[in-house]
């Protein structure tokens, strides 16, 4: 098929061009490498990429040293969660985990997967395997326009079979986003308290559907990129002897509204809106619209926002509501 000038650009769908289904067409399109054009087809196909050889030994090193110098140790205080397997948000306290969340390399991969500037919201590093069931970000970390999202997984040491590898299931980010409201049958809002649920429900669809799970087998240093809604999860730590150093960020795309389903009421659709998200590029709260056009969210209960252009507030008063 070919994209018919004057009529819809399939390139403006609400979706990132990675996922459209106008792909092969759009691909055409571009000016990118041929290098460019292989990691966007693979993306596509896939729902993730493997990056190798873009950080320097010497970060590496740092941030496991900033690991165990910060994040790990009792004595240094953080007011960022942390137990015995992660932390979140070292960066605040660590140059070095920073920098591999803003890398160049990273950051100019998913400008051209993506087409927006990416915003880097959130780390995670681990110590040891995680053993975390398969799930997909989406459930945490969605966006409208959908889909502008995802994570950079980065290996900071070798990983085995005995260490807890991340685990995925090529192919799975094509699936819907699942969330509460596909499995629950009331109206109630729902919490983390319902996330075994989910788990259990992760579990069934990948073991009844056709994808196969894959391990990665990372070599010190590589980096895997993975959209938001591929099925994930850490495999199971046969050496409890061992460490898995490693580092995920979290990314999302400037103009998008930002909000977390698991905390939202996804039937009724009252999202759990991320309002305080920090990008960690500037350290400012991001702004939030819908591709750059102003959407109007009125608080409806608690953090829950509904998106609604037609209740019109003055600003006074809209502001005073922000602050409730
Ligand atoms: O590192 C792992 O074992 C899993 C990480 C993960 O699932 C996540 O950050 O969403």
């Amino acid at each position: 098929m070919e994209i018919i000038q004057n009529e819809i650009d399939m390139s403006q769908m609400n979706l990132p061009w990675v996922e459209s289904p106008f792909f092969s067409d759009i691909i055409k399109t571009k000016n990118i490498s041929e290098e460019d054009k292989k990691m966007a087809s693979d993306y596509y196909e896939n729902g993730f990429i493997v990056l190798s050889n873009i950080f320097s030994n010497e970060l590496i090193d740092k941030i496991k040293s900033e690991m165990n110098d910060k994040g790990f140790n009792e004595n240094f205080p953080i007011q960022t969660f942390r137990n015995n397997i992660r932390i979140q948000d070292l960066w605040q306290y660590s140059d070095s985990v920073k920098e591999l969340a803003c890398h160049p390399k990273i950051m100019d991969t998913l400008k051209m997967l993506y087409e927006r500037e990416p915003v880097p919201f959130q780390t995670l590093n681990f110590k040891v395997g995680t053993q975390q069931k398969a799930h997909s970000d989406t459930l945490h970390f969605s966006s409208l326009p959908a889909r502008y999202m995802c994570g950079v997984w980065v290996a900071l040491e070798d990983i085995t079979e005995n260490n807890g590898p991340l685990f995925y299931y090529p192919g799975s980010h094509r699936n819907p986003e699942y969330n509460f409201s596909d499995f629950k049958n009331t109206t109630e809002d729902t919490s983390y308290e319902n996330y075994p649920e989910y788990e259990t429900f992760m579990e069934d669809l990948m073991e009844k559907s056709s994808y196969k799970k894959k391990k990665f087998l990372a070599k010190k240093g590589d980096a895997l990129i993975w959209s938001s809604n591929i099925i994930h999860g850490g495999s199971p730590v046969e050496d409890p002897q061992s460490t898995r150093y490693s580092q995920v960020t979290h990314y999302y795309f400037e103009n998008c509204i930002y909000y977390t389903p698991m905390l939202s009421n996804m039937v009724t659709k009252e999202l759990f809106i991320r309002r305080n998200l920090v990008d960690i590029k500037t350290g400012q709260i991001a702004e939030q619209n819908f591709n750059g056009n102003n959407a109007q969210l009125v608080r409806t209960r608690g953090s829950l926002y509904a998106i609604n252009n037609h209740i019109k507030l003055p600003k006074i008063l809209r502001f005073l509501a922000s602050k409730l």
